[in-house]
């Protein structure tokens, strides 16, 4: 529920104790007109079952999901293949507590939900995505759809399957006209923006030799940096999911043939060798890497982050100057794709995660900006060739336009 629904809320309390009834129901009424406004439109679920007999199974072995909306007019042979988000469970105890959420089991997913941003269908929100059949594939695996365990555990009932899972989705997305496509943009958030990239050449392997493929990453470009405390703390949760969801075969071979399978999971050690193109948008203070990265609880045990992750106004000078040395590690690990005519890019100043998949920052008269161009424009234009769209932003807190997050005292990242 947005915010905006919790003020009507109380404002209905009153009314509620009268006429319950009635005052619920024009609650619900004028609730639903404003969260379509504000977040677009609802897309129904639909559970890809025949995945079951090939094993590709969420962590509970219920089927994988997604939700479409269909192109139409000029966009029906175009496809937006769009990776949801969710983290990774990195060892069995941490997967067996997602296996009953909804990143784990499609028994608890939403049955709808809303498409706005990249996703929305009206032209002034989505300019050169908005007729496009458009798939958000739900997250339920738990290794950035990489994992493909043959053994399940008798004790636990633990799949980890997220290759397979993959695999089964797109077989059922090629079936459904995908096989066809002109255009083609697998894009995602967190997680799922580092999928699309793991996943990139292999999507562009799947479609027709003529159609035009590339991929977008919002907030997937997860760098192997150091926290704190000076611990290797991402390097070693990376570590745990290749290990324990047997991703290595999965991942670019021509990443693993180099290097240990764990920094595959890096996109730093796989973008350089990747043959289809690829736009990355991603905030150099990504909330979510620095409250999880640099600066994870195990690395802070006196909390001195803990409000600073919450609010990045609140952060002292020490602390912004840490966090402008976590963006100087982000700059150099991206600045050799500056030069490549395969790559775009929209890295702002910004304290945020996922940028694309919301209106707000997306496309709206007050969304972030690089170089007066917002978000989806500079995507729309590199997509279309018409220009190559390759933006770094001056340090914060120099951009005006972000949309910086605030975080409740009680509120994790799990995007
Ligand atoms: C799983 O990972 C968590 C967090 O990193 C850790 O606290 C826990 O001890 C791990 N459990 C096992 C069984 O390795
Ligand atoms: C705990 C803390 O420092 N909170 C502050 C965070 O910043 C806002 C305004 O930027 C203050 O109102 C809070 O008191």
């Amino acid at each position: 529920m947005p915010c905006d629904c919790l003020l009507l809320e109380s404002l209905f309390c009153g009314f509620r104790m009268i006429y319950t009834r009635s005052a619920a129901l024009l609650y619900l009424l004028i609730c639903t007109l404003i969260t379509m406004k504000a977040n677009g439109f609802f897309v129904g679920i639909t559970y890809v079952e025949n995945s079951i007999a090939k094993g590709a199974v969420c962590l509970d072995g219920s089927p994988p999901a997604y939700h479409m909306d269909k192109g139409f007019g000029s966009g029906i042979n175009n496809w937006l293949v769009h990776l949801e988000g969710g983290g990774w469970c990195s060892n069995v105890t941490i997967c067996l507590a997602h296996k009953d959420t909804r990143h784990g089991s499609s028994k608890k997913m939403a049955k709808q939900i809303a498409f706005s941003g990249i996703l929305s269908n009206k032209e002034n929100f989505n300019p050169d995505f908005y007729n496009w059949n458009k798939i958000k594939v739900r997250y339920c695996d738990g290794s950035s759809f990489t994992g493909d365990v043959e053994a399940i555990d008798p004790a636990n009932n633990l799949y980890l399957r997220g290759e397979r899972v993959w695999q089964a989705v797109m077989e059922d997305l090629l079936e459904k006209g995908m096989k066809n496509a002109k255009y083609a943009l697998l894009s995602g958030c967190s997680s799922g923006g580092l999928a699309a990239i793991l996943h990139c050449d292999r999507f562009r392997e799947l479609l027709p030799v003529d159609a035009k493929v590339k991929c977008l990453s919002d907030a997937g470009y997860f760098i192997n940096a150091k926290d704190v405390s000076g611990k290797d703390h991402i390097q070693a949760i990376y570590n745990d999911v290749v290990t324990t969801h047997q991703s290595a075969k999965n991942l670019p071979v021509s990443c693993t043939s180099r290097t240990e399978p764990s920094l595959c999971f890096f996109p730093q050690n796989v973008v350089q060798d990747m043959y289809t193109q690829l736009f990355i948008l991603n905030a150099a203070y990504d909330s979510w890497q620095i409250k999880n990265t640099l600066a994870p609880g195990v690395a802070d045990p006196h909390g001195h982050w803990h409000y600073c992750k919450l609010d990045i106004k609140n952060c002292s000078s020490s602390q912004l100057q840490t966090m402008q040395g976590f963006r100087s590690e982000f700059l150099n690990s991206v600045g050799e794709l500056m030069s490549s005519s395969m790559k775009g890019m929209f890295i702002n100043s910004c304290y945020a995660h996922c940028q694309s998949e919301v209106q707000e920052t997306w496309l709206r008269a007050d969304s972030p900006v690089l170089d007066k161009t917002p978000i989806a424009k500079a995507v729309g234009d590199w997509y279309n060739d018409r220009s190559d769209f390759k933006k770094i932003d001056c340090p914060y807190p120099c951009d005006g336009s972000c949309h910086n997050r605030v975080f409740g005292p009680n509120e994790y990242s799990q995007v």
